[in-house]
């Protein structure tokens, strides 16, 4: 390795953009090393200084435009732009939660190419997602610069994607330099790798609860990837419909506080059902409230969900205390989080979407999925790529052909829907507002699977 980039990284050792220590990552996870590269922003000379290194490696690539991850990596995609006289341009950090504001922000021509600068990969999700930003915008992206690659092999994954990842720094480099200058002993250097080869492991892991499981196991015995949504006000309807439908769903959907004639009987009977057809209770209630109130509304009041239903839809807005007032000393219950709803104009952007996907997987005992949607197979595969191994994706707002409603229901089509990787789809009028209710289930129930 050169001088100038041993001297590099000794720089961001002292200015404590790398430490060494035990730090808890957001996965939960303890690792014996971080790596804070905005601290780069805070010294005018190792801030030109990292400008001057990319720009040495990507000086003889062809492209348009420079852009910077926000907020990290915009300060030296300015640099490297005014260093090569190239027009800046960047992709918002957080989604519009409505309205079709381009995502990117700058004077650009569709077609061009651009060069995407990130100060940190560990996985190459990240930097994916954002090209999928920039090409959605029309823009062309294949090369990619970063300052610290820390990834098991984030070039690999990029490269059968069709992308080119140029890092300033590699983790084993890193480690090399910081141990012939003695920052570093073996024994540490061993434990940073060790860590790193089982984090990834870690991440494979899958998180399969008892609840999830029935459900796979259900999948595949009927062959069907079908959760009947039965919104109809009487008991009469409920069951005439779910005569004509229970042996070929994985799951039925209720909203109990929309019958007009609910009581006891009709659990009774939702449950004789549910064992003979061998279906899970769905009971959507969405969840919203404290821990403390929820607990009541879910195992009291006249409904008393906890008792019959096997799954219930929970919103992760009032934080992770909802899922302990749930389901705290419940056996075989599980919660399904909203990530992203199917209503025109909804309010969760992508940080919202991925908090929940955090939330979850730190519960993943009593979290079995997701509640979401995309209006495009790439918008759902998009979603599916970040669900934590092992939990499940639930996509309401789905019928053959895509569609809408007068109050803001979207639907994607079926085939869109399974394309982009939804485990199970949620399908209402679709099927219960046919005249022909059987026909409609079998070709929703084909078309699934
Ligand atoms: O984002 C969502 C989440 C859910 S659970 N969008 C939805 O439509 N749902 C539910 O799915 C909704 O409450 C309804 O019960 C069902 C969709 O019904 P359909 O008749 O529009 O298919």
């Amino acid at each position: 390795m050169n001088f100038q980039l041993s001297n590099y990284i000794l720089k961001l050792y002292e200015t404590n953009a790398i430490k060494f220590g035990e730090f808890t990552l957001k996965s939960g996870l303890k690792s014996p090393f971080y790596i804070d590269l905005r601290h780069i922003n805070s010294h005018p000379e190792l801030l030109k200084q990292t400008a001057d290194l990319i720009v040495d490696q990507v000086k003889k690539l062809h492209f348009d435009y420079v852009s910077g991850i926000p907020y990290t990596a915009l300060p030296v995609a300015t640099l490297v732009a005014d260093k090569l006289q190239k027009p800046l341009i960047y992709a918002r950090k957080e989604e519009k939660a409505y309205g079709t504001k381009n995502p990117i922000i700058g004077q650009y021509e569709k077609g061009k190419s651009c060069l995407i600068i990130d100060d940190l990969i560990t996985t190459g999700e990240s930097i994916i997602e954002t090209a999928e930003k920039f090409q959605s915008a029309g823009l062309k992206t294949k090369d990619f610069a970063v300052i610290i690659d820390r990834s098991n092999d984030a070039a690999g994954l990029l490269s059968k994607q069709g992308f080119n990842l140029h890092s300033l720094i590699k983790l084993d480099q890193m480690l090399d330099v910081l141990k012939q200058h003695h920052k570093l002993d073996d024994s540490k250097i061993s434990q940073i790798k060790f860590f790193v080869k089982s984090s990834n492991k870690a991440e494979s892991i899958a998180y399969t609860n008892t609840v999830t499981q029935k459900i796979l196991d259900l999948i595949e015995q009927k062959k069907s990837r079908l959760v009947l949504s039965l919104d109809v006000d009487n008991q009469h309807d409920f069951f005439k419909i779910l005569d004509q439908t229970a042996e070929h769903i994985v799951m039925l959907k209720t909203h109990v506080d929309i019958l007009t004639d609910f009581d006891e009987t009709f659990i009774r009977r939702l449950r004789e059902y549910a064992d003979k057809y061998r279906f899970l209770i769905f009971e959507d209630r969405k969840f919203a409230d404290i821990g403390n109130t929820v607990r009541k509304q879910y195992r009291g009041g006249i409904y008393r969900i906890a008792d019959w239903s096997d799954v219930v839809t929970v919103h992760g807005i009032p934080g992770e205390g909802i899922l302990q007032g749930l389901f705290e000393g419940l056996k075989c219950k599980a919660g399904f989080l909203l990530a992203k709803m199917s209503s025109k104009a909804n309010l969760m952007n992508e940080t919202y979407t991925r908090k929940i996907l955090e939330m979850g997987q730190q519960h993943h005992s009593v979290v079995s999925g997701y509640i979401g949607h995309g209006t495009s197979v790439a918008e759902i595969r998009r979603l599916k790529n970040k669900i934590p191994k092992g939990q499940l994706l639930l996509m309401p707002g789905v019928k053959l052909q895509s569609d809408k409603d007068s109050l803001g229901q979207q639907y994607t089509s079926v085939r869109e829907a399974i394309e982009g990787g939804a485990d199970l789809i949620i399908v209402g009028r679709g099927i219960i507002a046919q005249n022909d209710i059987k026909k409609a289930v079998m070709k929703y129930k084909s078309a699934s699977y």
